[in-house]
């Protein structure tokens, strides 16, 4: 473990399991050296006003007050570092999250539905392509309303748990069929509420595997604190034979390249 890593143990900070994340404990930890030193500098500062203007060796209060500028550096110094800080590391970050979305075949697509008390995961399928899904539709054998007339969503799935693979960008789709909630994924250093009658995206890069819990980050009712999912990312192979055992009624046109792999699955 190098020097990094062991601080963001002793600050407690969770078990890291996303490309970027190292980039939010960083600012973190420039956050908590930050905070640190001022604690620091102004407890000093407070013990020397309680000495140096003590009652005794001042019995008339000066109406003048303080003459030096060394404050004024002090606050301009506090407030350079906070600018750093925010413009240095919080908007370059947020920015790629925010607008930097990956692109292309490689990128696992997921749907994560949110109500009292769970999260449900659509998953579109070797198509890539996610089934209409409509809210009039939703009952208790179609919990997300799918369409079964659309062609897009033969092969979706549903699951409970969030499943990803090492080494592969991700897009998880945020959102909620009652209240608002939020999918927390602590290890990732990501979470996104889910707001009914809206959508949201959010992406990132798994770099271990393992297998964590999920956290609804929105106190959303009575049984909110039981509102514990689970997210495992597996490896490439792992990840591919778990998609393939899950899609429904694979197509008859399968491409021979999958055979390979079939046959080690089985093995
Ligand atoms: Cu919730």
């Amino acid at each position: 473990m190098n020097i990094l890593g062991l601080i963001n143990e002793l600050i407690g900070l969770p078990e890291l399991a996303s490309e970027h994340g190292s980039m939010v404990d960083h600012m973190l930890e420039m956050v908590h050296w930050l905070v640190a030193v001022l604690l620091i500098g102004w407890s000093i500062f407070f013990v020397y006003c309680l000495v140096r203007f003590r009652q005794k060796r001042n019995p008339k209060a000066s109406h003048a007050g303080v003459k030096g500028h060394a404050s004024t550096h002090v606050e301009v110094a506090v407030v350079a570092i906070e600018a750093i800080l925010l413009l240095g590391f919080a908007f370059p970050l947020w920015a790629v999250r925010s607008a930097e979305f990956p692109t292309g075949p490689d990128v696992i697509k997921v749907k994560a539905v949110g109500e009292q008390f769970k999260w449900t995961m659509h998953y579109p399928g070797p198509d890539g392509t996610f089934g209409m899904t409509k809210p009039e539709l939703i009952s208790g054998d179609n919990p997300l309303g799918r369409d079964p007339e659309d062609p897009n969503g033969k092969d979706d799935f549903l699951y409970t748990e969030l499943v990803l693979a090492k080494d592969r960008e991700c897009i998880v789709t945020v959102s909620s069929k009652d209240v608002i909630h939020n999918l927390a994924l602590h290890p990732m250093r990501m979470a996104q509420d889910a707001i009914p009658g809206s959508i949201a995206d959010m992406w990132f890069k798994p770099i271990k595997t393992g297998r964590w819990e999920t956290v609804c980050g929105q106190l959303c009712g009575a049984g909110h604190s039981g509102m514990v999912g689970y997210m495992e990312v597996k490896t490439q192979k792992d990840f591919d034979a778990w998609y393939k055992e899950n899609t429904p009624s694979p197509s008859p046109e399968k491409s021979s390249a999958d055979s390979s792999d079939e046959e080690k699955a089985k093995s």
